[in-house]
């Protein structure tokens, strides 16, 4: 068949985070975030990195932007960090940091890129965290609402589209489960009620949205992959659809239809973590539908039925202990439980068709077609892809160069596969590269790159911070400029 054009306002585009690219850390009246805290909790972080300085975007706005336009980048994804707006999280408005987010969102604007404003990319104030636990608190729903409706007046003119929370699934698993992100816990009940609480918020804020920025667009940012069967064994085939359920419609339902899925809740009741439902939650979470879907999509999942009642056959094994370190949240309980009614739904392989990035990711650009569809097909809105892209050691050479081709050919099929997905019927609305320049990887320091543009600096030494443009940036340059013709 012959491949569709992308549609002609497309958003091509890239994307960052507060925390990962700004520093300034203390600068102009900005309070801490968690991040802030827990990146000096020794040990929590690759050399103990942390986002004190990051890439000094916060004093290079204009430089980087500056490299945006000559790309001919159409939107720029970026994140507020609610610590320079609400110091404490609540009350007091730091008008230097607004004002630093109107002179980044003007300078875009001077050169006509699409801004795309996150409100939340995992840096929720030190302050709630010490005052009631953050997200383990319904105050963090009138908090972040508050902090939202300042956004929303102030830049309800200067900005269309909105993404509320950043991969919901990735900072509450990561960070309630399994102490690898702030707030540090690892308690699976914990984690759901945080889950609901954020949910609530969502939809709180998306309540806010619509009476003060009645002709924007907003929508949650999900980290989303599909889930695959192990092989047409039908427990196998079974297995994934609880894992597709269980790791992305458990959120994402509630997003778009206002509900969790029945089969994960009853699971959850088995275990005894169901969120705690108030009186008025569930109406609150059917008041609202977002316009657009922000996926992020790094690679998808491949599951297997449950090894205590399906033993692995030999030739799993291997598969089977790559995954072990990463066995999904609460689906694996200890042997000693197997005849209890807590039978695990699905166990996580390793997929043998697919390669690995430097970092042990897999890389998987059918999956992004298999995704838009899937997503397609059971939301019905709208899709941004909100991230995508390959972290890797870039490494200059002698002329200070970046020459990576590995970049430029991941990123090629994966936008391949959506052109194929817009092919095939699926409303994709932009796709939005991670990331524009190289930035902290929160866990895994500087020398995971993404950028389009190399930062000069290390993991120990800031260095000149100099910023120098890839083979991928003159490369995505000209796909922008032939709007994907030259794919
Ligand atoms: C990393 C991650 C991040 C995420 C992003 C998620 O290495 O730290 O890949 O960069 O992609 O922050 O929204």
């Amino acid at each position: 068949t012959k491949l569709d054009d992308f549609p002609e306002n497309f958003l091509w585009g890239a994307a960052s985070a507060a925390y990962q690219i700004e520093g300034g850390w203390k600068e102009d009246g900005k309070g801490s975030s968690i991040w802030d805290t827990f990146s000096k909790i020794p040990g929590k972080t690759y050399k103990g990195t942390n986002g004190n300085v990051a890439v000094d975007h916060y004093h290079r706005y204009k430089e980087d932007v500056k490299l945006m336009a000559d790309m001919g980048l159409r939107a720029y994804r970026f994140s507020v960090a609610w610590s320079r707006i609400l110091p404490n999280g609540s009350g007091e408005i730091n008008d230097k940091g607004l004002q630093f987010y109107e002179n980044l969102i003007d300078e875009l604007r001077k050169y006509n890129i699409e801004p795309v404003l996150t409100l939340y990319h995992w840096d929720i104030p030190q302050a709630l965290q010490d005052a009631y636990q953050g997200w383990e608190s319904r105050q963090a729903i009138d908090d972040f609402n508050e902090y939202a409706r300042v956004l929303f007046k102030r830049f309800k003119n200067k900005v269309k589209y909105w993404v509320t929370f950043n991969e919901q699934n990735v900072f509450t698993a990561l960070g309630y489960r399994w102490e690898a992100h702030p707030p540090n816990i690892a308690n699976v009940k914990k984690m759901f009620e945080a889950n609901h609480i954020i949910n609530l918020a969502n939809a709180k804020a998306i309540q806010s949205f619509r009476e003060l920025v009645p002709n924007g667009r907003i929508g949650p940012s999900f980290g989303y992959g599909p889930i695959y069967p192990f092989d047409s064994n039908p427990n196998h085939v079974l297995a994934a659809l609880n894992g597709e359920e269980f790791q992305n419609h458990w959120w994402m339902d509630v997003y778009i239809h206002g509900k969790y899925p029945k089969v994960i809740w009853k699971q959850l009741e088995r275990l005894g973590v169901t969120p705690t439902i108030e009186s008025g939650d569930m109406e609150l979470l059917q008041s609202v539908k977002p316009d657009f879907l922000g996926v992020n999509y790094y690679h998808g999942g491949t599951v297997r039925a449950n090894k205590i009642e399906f033993p692995l056959k030999d030739e799993e094994q291997q598969l089977d202990k790559d995954f072990e370190a990463t066995d999904p949240y609460l689906m694996e309980p200890k042997e000693e439980q197997a005849q209890s009614p807590e039978v695990p739904m699905f166990t996580n392989v390793s997929n043998p068709y697919l390669e690995k990035t430097d970092w042990g990711w897999e890389i998987d650009p059918i999956g992004m077609r298999i995704a838009l569809r899937r997503l397609q097909s059971r939301y019905d809105l709208p899709m941004m892809i909100t991230e995508n892209g390959l972290g890797a050691f870039d490494e200059l050479t002698e002329n200070r160069e970046i020459e990576d081709q590995y970049r430029i050919d991941y990123l090629r099929e994966h936008l391949v596969e959506i052109q194929k997905a817009i092919t095939d019927g699926v409303d994709v609305i932009g796709y939005c590269a991670w990331s524009f320049t190289d930035l902290l990887s929160w866990l895994n320091g500087y020398r995971k790159r993404y950028g389009f543009v190399y930062i000069d600096r290390d993991d120990e030494n800031e260095k000149s911070l100099e910023r120098i443009p890839k083979k991928s940036y003159y490369w995505y340059k000209n796909i922008i400029k032939t709007n994907g013709k030259s794919l």
